[in-house]
């Protein structure tokens, strides 16, 4: 099938940090982007305001861009774009389950879980993943910063599909738009590794209030965090994924490269929302329980941020 590059739609499901950066740059670029929101007020100021991207050499623009609350449901597009938490995955599972065949479901949440909900409403040619890491934050309604360059990987869950027109495009889109994005055969080792990068630099960044390069410039948050990346690994190659040295320096690069970034958990705890350690940490915990592998760091840090979440440690009153 050949698909023209100017006709491809592409919704962008969530305005967070991530949903917004990839919103703001596609537009910019002169794609068909909508955005659709989980409350209609940041809807309205979207299409009121337009949205304010800053790069990263701190140049400022003003996007236009149009945007939709989700209570309208999901508009016609070729790619869906789920930028949402996963702890909100499950709300959008009704009005994806009525797309239609040939559009296209890019799933980009941290942690992992959110495949196996896909699988549940959507055939597997429809479902395709993303890992990004690249580092965005949201400064308002309105507003994202990109804050480190990076990579969008995306792909299948496993090998074996075919390529597809419809995802080639997408990138062909993402790349005009000057993002970093790539196919690849398969996510799912992608994805292990980007769950032991939020694993590790995550939660601590949420628990001591840092932003993610502070993490390298104390040598016992770095020795924290080698000891954590030695118990996921253990935990990682009792599922088949074999982790190496070259992974842990990936971690050191993605904060190194994100280090003005507060994590997706710190930007949570700030603004008191559920954090995603469950579908973190708590994956490596579960999945270390299954096959009999201890996971005490991982379990005390998930631990240590849901007490931090749900009653409030360290707020006043
Ligand atoms: O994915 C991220 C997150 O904050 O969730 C990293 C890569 C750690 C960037 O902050």
């Amino acid at each position: 099938m050949q698909l023209e590059k100017d006709t491809l739609q592409i919704v962008v499901v969530g305005g967070g940090s991530v949903g917004l950066l990839y919103a703001a740059r596609l537009a910019r670029s002169g794609q068909a982007v909508t955005i659709v929101t989980r409350s209609s007020l940041q809807s309205n100021q979207l299409m009121q305001n337009g949205l304010c991207y800053q790069q990263l050499d701190g140049e400022k623009s003003v996007v236009s861009i149009v945007a939709q609350p989700i209570e309208m449901g999901l508009p016609h597009a070729d790619v869906y774009l789920l930028s949402v938490k996963q702890t909100d995955l499950p709300d959008l599972l009704p009005p994806l389950k009525d797309l239609p065949a040939k559009a296209r479901v890019v799933a980009l949440q941290n942690g992992m879980g959110h495949q196996e909900l896909l699988a549940q409403i959507l055939p597997q040619r429809q479902c395709f993943f993303a890992i990004n890491t690249e580092g965005a934050r949201r400064l308002s309604a309105t507003e994202v910063m990109h804050t480190g360059s990076g990579l969008l990987r995306m792909g299948p869950w496993e090998s074996g599909m075919q390529a597809d027109a419809v995802m080639q495009a997408f990138v062909d889109a993402l790349q005009e738009a000057g993002v970093n994005a790539q196919l690849e055969a398969s996510i799912k080792p992608y994805a292990w590794r980007k769950l032991m990068a939020n694993a590790l630099i995550n939660p601590l960044t949420a628990l001591f209030d840092i932003p993610n390069g502070a993490l390298l410039e104390n040598p016992q948050t770095l020795q924290l965090m080698r000891e954590l990346f030695l118990e996921a690994s253990a935990v990682a190659s009792a599922h088949g994924q074999k982790m190496k040295e070259t992974d842990w320096q990936e971690i050191v690069t993605i904060c190194r490269n994100t280090s003005r970034n507060l994590s997706s958990m710190l930007q949570d705890v700030k603004r008191q929302k559920q954090t995603e350690v469950e579908a973190i940490n708590g994956y490596l915990v579960k999945r270390g329980r299954e096959a009999g592998i201890p996971t005490p760091l991982h379990d005390v840090l998930l631990r240590l941020v849901l007490l931090k979440t749900d009653v409030g440690i360290g707020k006043e009153g």
